[in-house]
């Protein structure tokens, strides 16, 4: 048990551009965090275990499914309270954040934009209340940065598809009752299917060995002529641009919880900085420690902004791909480096699992990588702002 002790930056008064909403959903994941993850977290990171008994609590505060809609369980918030949402959830641990992410807009979000009506029904609620986790994948062995090229495919067997291949590195799978998987049919055009655990031809193997994400599971999936009955397609769109809408929405929730890593890591580093005394003063009292402190307040208000102002075209539905991986790059980045610097500042302490710090360190080196990595959405960029394609 820890006490958590977390006081939220908000050096340019971030919060008057917020509504009442905004502020009470924050708020109530905020207490969640504070009673329920924080005083286990670390505990479950050094066995690297999934805290199962954190997936009720995070059904109730609304974490699956933010921004679906009431009818199908979710909570029909808008993008500013999914991101606040998942900014909360971070600042207590990414693995956390990387299930709601994982089911909200990996899982939830295909089926009830890309399925019938049918799918929305059979699967959205169950997954809303965390009855059922989902997985996604789409990532192989061989195909990571360019999923493109993937090599998991089916065959039209008449009355059912039939599926082969393997994705690797897939949040979730080893206690997901269903797996949303991007495969290719005969022509070579990707759609996505709905696979239950229980068919047959179907495994989850647990990946071991993390040093990153410890609390939150992986796995991988392999189907060996798995017959997955027709209904279980997705119908409603095809390509590469399916998986990667999904992406988008998950890769915005990403920019803001990276913010919460952050703001965990400043508020811990700058507490200890006033309180531990060497010299005869408080290390916050020497100008090296007061500019890492400095910077990291500055870059998290930077952050701040910049989602706020990506979630408010986001409401709009303007935001675009390109907008997303900027604000995702540059939060995880910030993120990452405002750890590394404020784990000095703790010195030996730092490397314990008595604080945050380190642990949030360690998982977002997974966050840096997974949904693009931090040069992926470097080109992205790239490509956006001068119309070439560095990629190949
Ligand atoms: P490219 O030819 O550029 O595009 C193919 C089609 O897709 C469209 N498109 C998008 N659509 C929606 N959203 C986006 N972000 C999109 N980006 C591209 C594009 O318009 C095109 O459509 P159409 O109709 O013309 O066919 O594709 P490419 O093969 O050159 O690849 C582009 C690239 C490299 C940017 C893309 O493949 C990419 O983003 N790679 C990174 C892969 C990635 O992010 N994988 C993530 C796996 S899931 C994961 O990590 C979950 S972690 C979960 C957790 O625990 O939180
Ligand atoms: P690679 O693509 O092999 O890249 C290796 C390096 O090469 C990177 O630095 C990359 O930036 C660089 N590189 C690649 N292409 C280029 C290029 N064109 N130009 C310049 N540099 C390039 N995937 C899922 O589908 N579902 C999940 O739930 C999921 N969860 C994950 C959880 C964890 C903990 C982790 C670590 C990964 C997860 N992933 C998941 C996979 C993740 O999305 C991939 O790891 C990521 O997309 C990178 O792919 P890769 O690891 O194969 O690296």
């Amino acid at each position: 048990m820890s006490s958590d002790l977390f006081q939220a930056p908000d050096y340019y008064q971030v919060d008057e551009l917020l509504s009442e909403e905004h502020i009470l959903v924050r708020n109530a994941t905020r207490d969640w965090v504070k009673k329920e993850v924080t005083p286990i977290i670390n505990e479950y990171a050094q066995k690297a275990e999934y805290p199962t008994q954190l997936t009720k609590g995070l059904a109730e505060v609304g974490a699956f499914g933010p921004y679906i809609p009431e009818t199908y369980g979710g909570a029909g918030l808008d993008q500013i309270s999914y991101g606040l949402m998942m900014q909360e959830i971070e600042r207590g641990d990414s693995g956390i954040r990387s299930t709601c992410s994982v089911q909200s807009s990996l899982v939830m979000y295909p089926i009830y934009a890309y399925g019938n009506e049918e799918q929305r029904k059979k699967y959205l609620p169950k997954l809303a209340s965390g009855e059922w986790i989902g997985c996604f994948g789409l990532t192989e062995p061989n195909y990571g940065s360019n999923p493109g090229g993937m090599v998991t495919h089916y065959k039209d067997m008449g009355d059912h598809y039939l599926l082969n291949g393997a994705k690797m590195w897939i949040s979730n799978s080893p206690m997901a009752q269903i797996a949303v998987v991007w495969a290719k049919n005969e022509e070579g055009r990707i759609h996505g299917l709905i696979v239950e655990r229980g068919m047959e031809g179907f495994t989850t193997p647990e990946t071991h060995n993390k040093w990153s994400l410890r609390a939150s599971i992986t796995g991988e999936l392999v189907f060996d002529n798995v017959k997955v009955p027709k209904e279980n397609l997705l119908p409603n769109k095809s390509g590469l641009g399916a998986p990667l809408g999904c992406l988008d929405s998950a890769r915005y929730g990403i920019a803001w919880g990276a913010i919460g890593a952050a703001m965990d890591c400043y508020d811990t580093a700058l507490r200890y900085a006033k309180e531990r005394v060497q010299f005869d003063k408080p290390i916050a009292a020497y100008q090296l420690q007061q500019k890492k402190l400095a910077e990291m307040i500055t870059e998290i208000t930077k952050a701040q902004l910049l989602t706020w102002r990506l979630g408010t075209l986001k409401n709009e539905k303007r935001a675009t791909s390109a907008q997303i991986s900027m604000a995702k790059r540059n939060n995880v980045d910030m993120a990452l480096k405002i750890a590394r610097e404020a784990r000095q500042i703790l010195g030996g302490m730092g490397i314990t699992g008595d604080y945050s710090i380190m642990r949030h360190m360690m998982n977002l080196e997974s966050v840096v990588t997974y949904e693009g990595t931090h040069d992926i959405h470097l080109l992205i960029t790239g490509m956006d702002i001068t119309g070439h394609n560095a990629f190949k």
